[in-house]
């Protein structure tokens, strides 16, 4: 029998996307039905990012969704460059004016967006596979097995194996970088106070703080290297060799808790809309981890999707949803932007010869200018730390239930109206 269901706003997957988007619709009075093919426990104990952007964290706590990462979290805004024996610190906090991140991790944003989706009215119902969208441009229906809601709205924040593959095929842009990365958490004997990006001939190698004595590990590898070939020896061996004298000033990596491949490749969807079903997160675009932005662009994209979707249900004019694709697309295409310049300085470029002193030396040089007070070191600093603010700067909005009758279709098209940049510089 099939359990049939409607919702003014059907949400696929309960990653940080889908979570924040309940969260803040539920808050909001908007009647939500949030589908996650996995278990609760699956969901809430994986472990991926760890860096939450200032405006994130802004964002986060002025909707009553930060309590967890202000009383756990670590604020961090340095980050150190290593280069041929050299070490750089980047100040970020004192370029960028003051933002910083929160060192927070995802499982536990997660878990806690889980229990606030819930008080909100918007529980996430496991263990429910959406198999289908369809009728997306009229009353869009999610089909599982034995399920089906019917919506005003869905919004995809259902990973980068979306449904949308199959809605829009061919309509992404992507890029598979010429190497990978091997990720691993590992323990280490005290917190790591920032994050340590090396440049090395090697490869590049990177420690990242997770909260406690957690980090995690990355080393370039080449493209689909498979994990088992390392062992936690030439793990721990690779990265002291890689980051050189400064691995002497950073916490010693003990035992290998989980090691994993990251096929390194980024892509952003042509469109984040088609008809009324809005994409968020990963679904939409996928980076690289080089600067820490796949979650962060996942609550920004929820955000928006969440506002607009607010002013649509409670004045049915949609002004905030029309140019939601634009926006979305413009950020993920600035976010890309970064993330792959980060890239380019870390990694050097195929074919670098068997003297790779030249184009190190050069690194050096462009690390000196991103941690010296000035354009270049603000610029950096500002995209690095988010210090910007998410697209919902003004507040909350009640949403009166059940205010879709009254709705037109008013507002659905990509309209051109003013809006605020992604990225607000203070
Ligand atoms: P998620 O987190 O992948 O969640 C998607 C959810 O959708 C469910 N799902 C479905 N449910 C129902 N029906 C279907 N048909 C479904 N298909 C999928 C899935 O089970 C899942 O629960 O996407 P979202 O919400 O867009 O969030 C994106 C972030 O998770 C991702 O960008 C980050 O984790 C990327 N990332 C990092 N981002 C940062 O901002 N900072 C970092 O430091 C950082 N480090 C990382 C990372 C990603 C990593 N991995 C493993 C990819 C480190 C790693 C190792």
């Amino acid at each position: 029998m099939t359990l049939r269901l409607s919702a003014q706003v059907g949400v696929v997957g309960a990653g940080p996307a889908g979570l924040v988007a309940a969260c803040v619709l539920g808050a909001a009075g908007v009647d939500v039905c949030l589908l996650e093919k996995d278990s609760r426990r699956d969901v809430e104990e994986r472990a991926r990012a760890g860096l939450i952007e200032h405006r994130v964290a802004e964002y986060l706590e002025g909707r009553g969704l930060a309590d967890g990462m202000l009383a756990d979290g670590v604020r961090h805004a340095w980050c150190d460059m290593v280069c041929e024996g050299h070490r750089l610190r980047i100040d970020y906090g004192a370029l960028s004016g003051g933002a910083a991140h929160w060192v927070y991790p995802q499982q536990s944003l997660v878990r806690d967006l889980v229990a606030r989706a819930a008080a909100a009215g918007s529980p996430p119902r496991f263990g429910r596979r959406v198999r289908a969208v369809t009728d997306v441009d009229d009353r869009p229906r999610l089909l599982g097995d034995g399920l089906e809601v019917v919506c005003d709205y869905v919004l995809c924040c259902d990973g980068p194996h979306s449904l949308a593959d199959s809605l829009s095929p061919g309509t992404a842009r992507a890029f598979r970088y010429p190497y990978d990365w091997l990720t691993a958490l590992v323990a280490v004997d005290r917190p790591v106070e920032g994050v340590t990006y090396a440049v090395h001939a090697d490869g590049f190698a990177g420690l990242m703080p997770r909260t406690g004595h957690r980090a995690r590990l990355y080393l370039q590898v080449p493209c689909e290297d498979r994990a088992e070939r390392w062992t936690p020896d030439g793990i721990r061996a690779a990265f002291r060799a890689r980051a050189g004298a400064a691995a002497d000033g950073l916490p010693a990596v003990g035992e290998i808790l989980d090691v994993g491949m990251l096929r390194m490749r980024g892509m952003v969807r042509d469109r984040a809309r088609l008809g009324r079903v809005l994409l968020a997160g990963d679904a939409a675009h996928v980076l690289t981890p080089s600067g820490a932005k796949g979650l962060n662009l996942a609550v920004a994209d929820a955000a928006d999707a969440a506002r607009g979707l607010i002013s649509w249900f409670r004045d049915g004019t949609g002004a905030d949803l029309a140019g939601y694709a634009r926006r979305r697309a413009t950020e993920a295409w600035q976010v890309q932007e970064f993330a792959d310049r980060l890239l380019t300085l870390l990694h050097l470029p195929e074919g670098a010869g068997s003297d790779p002193r030249f184009l190190l030396r050069l690194r050096r040089e462009r690390m000196r200018h991103l941690g010296r007070p000035g354009p270049q070191g603000a610029e950096f600093a500002h995209w690095y730390a988010g210090s910007g603010r998410a697209p919902d700067p003004r507040g909350p909005v009640g949403v009166p239930a059940r205010m879709t009758d009254r709705a037109e279709l008013s507002g659905h098209g990509e309209g051109n109206g003013p809006h605020p940049p992604p990225f607000v510089p203070h």
